[in-house]
């Protein structure tokens, strides 16, 4: 069965990868299931301390699945509480949760990471929030947490350019906590 989520324990890390590569680990309702199961389990798993959340090389996730979106309605997101569900299950989760990012974490990826409760990043992180470029506002928790990260002003700047951010700049105002080096986080 194809898994848009793959799991993984070493040692008492539970390690979750995002899988679907070829569209940059782009988010939809499979995978946001499959996210928060693999979460809930390792949760309950006494063995697990904490869990890490990663993608791709190229793609931590670039954003929620523009494609499946182009096709609901605002009724269907609303009543479906398409993601949302599912987002929010990140910060039910007990353990210490991080999130270890290569390449894009864009729109519903930074949001994503900004749910977790530590940031690590590469330096092939490009973060950001485009979703002003679509003519959206972001959606799930980008608006209230990234300024609670990085203050008002800066997270200002992001939301409404809609820039993607290396990793040091990111560092610099807050919005992660570390930048390694890119063989670090295989
Ligand atoms: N959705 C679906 N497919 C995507 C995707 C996305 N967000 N991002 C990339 N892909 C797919 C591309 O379509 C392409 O597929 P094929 O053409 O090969 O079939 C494949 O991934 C590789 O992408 P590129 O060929 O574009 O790769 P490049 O290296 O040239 O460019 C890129 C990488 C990340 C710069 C580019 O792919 C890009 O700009 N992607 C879109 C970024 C973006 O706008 N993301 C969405 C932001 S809006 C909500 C809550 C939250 C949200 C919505 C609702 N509710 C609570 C209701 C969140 C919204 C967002 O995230």
């Amino acid at each position: 069965m194809n898994r848009d989520v793959l799991t993984e324990v070493r040692g008492q890390i539970g390690f979750i990868t995002l899988n679907r590569p070829k569209q940059l680990n782009a988010l939809n309702d499979q995978l946001m299931n499959e996210l928060g199961e693999a979460l809930k389990a390792f949760d309950a798993d006494e063995k697990i301390g904490c869990m890490i959340i990663t993608g791709s090389e190229k793609a931590f996730a670039a954003g929620a699945d523009i494609g499946a979106m182009a096709k609901y309605s605002f009724a269907d997101v609303y009543k479906g509480d398409y993601i949302g569900r599912n987002w929010e299950q990140i910060r039910s989760i007990r353990k210490p949760v991080i999130a270890a990012v290569s390449g894009f974490a864009l729109g519903g990826g930074c949001e994503t990471i900004l749910s977790t409760d530590f940031r690590l990043a590469d330096t092939t992180a490009r973060i950001g929030l485009p979703e002003t470029k679509l003519g959206i506002m972001p959606g799930f928790g980008g608006t209230v947490r990234l300024p609670r990260l990085i203050g008002a002003d800066d997270a200002l700047e992001w939301i409404t350019t809609g820039k993607d951010y290396r990793a040091d700049d990111a560092l610099k105002v807050g919005a992660i906590d570390a930048v390694v080096a890119p063989a670090a986080l295989q």
